[in-house]
């Protein structure tokens, strides 16, 4: 091989050297920084929306994911008291399993908001991870959707360091029993071939499959099935207003 092309091959070679680790390392701070974004701190209502009938007690929980060394937080949660009451507001156990918490809570019904509270007691840590922090229970009144508003949500750390984070609410929708869906995906106040159609095709499902949706279970029996089909097809052709 004449030297000046042994000269080429060696620096070409040298320079792949360099490239590799350097391309390795490129992917790696990619493939770190998808991690980091993947995990968004979030507190959320843990369903984006619930389907209930007039004069039904039901649950709603406060969730948070992808948090590390959360130690107290607060929230605001408004909602239509024309559509819902206000009858419970209790502790989730994403802090209280690990440690003595201080938990309050105050309805402003007048105003349409619960202001929900929690902290750590002692010069402890943080938890990390996804989890319960509330459970807030209604009773629905009347026929209608209401907006579960989660807003002034503040996540604290063990050095009262405020988290960043992003705050996802909820809708609650008060309707027939059997309305499970309409040409938007959500409920549209009547029943028909639409709804029936749609609680068939998760027959048979019970969480936590893929294909399980609470709001499909009509009756509450942890299983979608001729049940549930039937009270849709009893509802059949009823309609709000
Ligand atoms: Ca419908």
């Amino acid at each position: 091989m004449p030297s000046h092309k042994l000269k080429h091959t060696t620096v070409g070679l040298f320079f792949v050297s360099l490239m590799f680790p350097l391309t390795g390392l490129a992917i790696t701070l990619i493939i770190q920084q998808q991690d980091i974004s993947s995990v968004e701190t979030t507190i959320l209502v843990s369903r984006s929306n619930v389907n209930v009938r007039v004069n039904q007690t039901f649950a709603v929980n406060i969730d948070v994911s992808g948090v590390s060394d959360l130690y107290g937080w607060a929230f605001k949660l408004g909602y239509n008291t024309s559509t819902l009451e206000l009858v419970n507001v209790a502790e989730g156990s994403f802090l209280n399993n690990s440690r003595d918490t201080y938990f309050v809570s105050k309805v402003m019904s007048t105003d349409g908001y619960i202001l929900v509270g929690c902290t750590s007691l002692g010069n402890i840590a943080g938890v990390n991870g996804n989890g319960t922090i509330a459970s807030i229970e209604f009773r629905s009144l009347s026929m209608g959707n209401c907006t579960l508003d989660l807003y002034d949500t503040k996540l604290v750390s063990s050095n009262r360091q405020l988290m960043s984070h992003v705050a996802t609410g909820g809708v609650v929708f008060v309707t027939i029993q059997g309305d499970v869906t309409g040409s938007n995906g959500y409920p549209d106040f009547k029943v028909d071939m639409r709804d029936i159609g749609a609680i068939c095709s998760k027959f048979g499902a019970t969480p936590p499959s893929p294909k399980w949706d609470p709001n499909y279970d009509i009756n509450d029996d942890g299983i979608i099935n001729m049940r549930d089909i039937g009270i849709a097809c009893s509802n059949f052709g009823k309609h709000y207003p």
